[in-house]
């Protein structure tokens, strides 16, 4: 009875936990084992591997049985004229891989990596930003993406979060070297209670304000970082009920917001692109940046539109009521496609799973889109996923992520056959044809009034309708995969 009341309370609550970003402290954990051989002290360091036994991910082919390779990313060879790497741009998601941990509203965390000490301290955020960077190396990947708050502690103040995510991102900087960057850093505008209402579309003044601090401080770090881009998500930035809500006034606020955001950009000379990376609902039951659509509207409407581009997430698609495929290509179509969260979600799970991406049709249809944007660059592809709540082994952090590059690797090689091969295309061009007539000419050009295609429509007679063809595209697509 208890359960199946929780299961009616549960999905908001879910919803928010399962993002798995974990800000305070997580209470009483075991400390760092000691039969590991690493050494726990406040400093941060660690001695010896976080991943020992793990080796450099290296590329083995499509018969490799070998659970810690690559079969079919391989980051130097060429698709149509550029390298794999350089098409993906992958990137791991730091609040999931170093700060999941399983814990869903019906269950404790699951996960305890061997270097979690289960504290949310300055010490341990060092220890896990060595852990990221170890990671990365081995993955053989050159960007990661992160909140503020999931990579420092926050404090009793603004002064005291922000000093202690200086002495993070000064580590980061030292572990980055001259390859390793940032794809994209934002603000954790959802976690803390004061953003309950939202940030930039809060009630209270004092909230808006507080909000724009902890993003100007952000996009600093980002910058700092050498970051190509800077990511907005509004997850609080919406409504729960239009009653005691002034929608006008919350779009404005947002607006307001975002164009300070721009001019801060620009005072402090950071080039990298802002995104903004819609959803339409979880946390909030409806977010102002529902979909891709939604989003160009906002935009054009406040006269944003050249200074944002928009950061795609396939399982926010699908929640939307849409494919990933149409909300990239409605991207690419207004000029916006600037990233993508790679992840999926699960048909039977109403809510954001986050899973990574194991579908390769799925995979091919997202690389027919990235290639018809001639790439994501300065964006890429971040793993904005997690392990299942299941999966506890260390290893397991490694599968999911080759995983996740396979997929797309092998999305890749069969969106370049289906480009190459050139038939989907040529069905594409024959069923428009009629198009490439005079007559289509002055239409599309705009220059055919209602009385010339009424004159036309006399003339013609009932119009031949043809087969649209749907299946033999269908078989076309399987045959590339
Ligand atoms: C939430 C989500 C976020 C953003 C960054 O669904 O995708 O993790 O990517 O805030
Ligand atoms: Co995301």
């Amino acid at each position: 009875m208890l359960e199946m009341k929780n299961m009616k309370l549960g999905p908001m609550l879910l919803l928010l936990l399962c993002l798995n970003i974990v800000s305070s402290s997580v209470g009483n954990a075991p400390t760092c084992p000691a039969d590991l051989g690493g050494d726990c002290s406040d400093s941060g360091e660690w001695e010896g591997e976080f991943f020992p036994g793990i080796p450099k991910i290296k590329y083995e082919g499509p018969s490799s049985k070998n659970p810690l390779a690559f079969k079919w990313y391989n980051a130097d060879e060429e698709i149509l004229g550029k390298k794999m790497k350089d098409w993906m741009r992958f990137s791991v998601a730091f609040w999931h891989t170093f700060r999941g941990n399983g814990g869903d509203p019906f269950g404790a965390p699951t996960k305890t990596w061997p270097w979690e000490d289960g504290t949310n301290s300055l010490a341990m955020a060092k220890r896990r930003m060595r852990a990221n960077f170890e990671f990365i190396d081995k993955l053989g990947v050159d960007r990661w993406c992160f909140h503020d708050r999931d990579i420092a502690p926050d404090g009793k103040t603004l002064e005291e979060a922000n000093a202690n995510l200086d002495e993070v991102v000064a580590l980061a900087k030292e572990l980055q070297g001259t390859k390793i960057k940032p794809l994209w850093g934002t603000a954790q505008l959802f976690m803390h209670p004061r953003y309950m209402h939202g940030g930039a579309t809060s009630s209270e003044v004092g909230v808006y304000v507080y909000a724009a601090a902890q993003v100007k401080k952000a996009m600093e770090v980002t910058h700092y970082l050498g970051g190509e881009n800077y990511v907005f998500w509004g997850g609080r930035e919406g409504y729960q009920t239009l009653l005691n809500t002034d929608m006008g006034r919350e779009l404005d606020h947002l607006a307001r917001f975002l164009e300070a955001a721009v001019a801060y950009k620009k005072k402090i000379g950071f080039n990298g692109t802002l995104l903004i990376e819609p959803k339409p609902q979880e946390p909030t039951k409806h977010q102002y940046d529902w979909d891709a659509a939604t989003t160009a509207n906002f935009l054009r409407k406040y006269g944003l539109i050249g200074e944002f581009k928009l950061n795609i997430e396939c399982n926010h698609a699908t929640l939307s009521g849409h494919s990933c495929h149409h909300e990239l290509e409605t991207a690419r179509l207004n000029g916006l496609l600037g990233n993508i969260d790679a992840n999926t979600g699960d048909p039977q799970i109403g809510w954001d799973t986050d899973q990574f991406l194991t579908d390769i049709a799925e995979a091919t249809n997202v690389m027919i889109s990235v290639i018809r944007n001639g790439g994501l660059a300065p964006g890429g592809f971040n793993f904005d996923a997690k392990l299942r709540r299941e999966s506890t082994d260390v290893e397991d952090l490694f599968i999911a992520h080759i995983t996740g590059m396979d997929t797309l690797a092998r999305g890749l090689r069969n969106a370049a056959k289906i480009i190459e091969d050139g038939s989907l295309a040529e069905l594409v061009r024959k069923r428009y044809e009629s198009f490439d007539t005079e007559i289509g000419a002055l239409i599309e050009a705009g220059k055919a009034d209602f009385d010339l295609l009424e004159k036309k429509a006399k003339e013609w007679g009932e119009p031949k309708v043809p087969s649209a063809k749907q299946e033999l595209a269908e078989m076309i697509f399987q045959c590339a995969l």
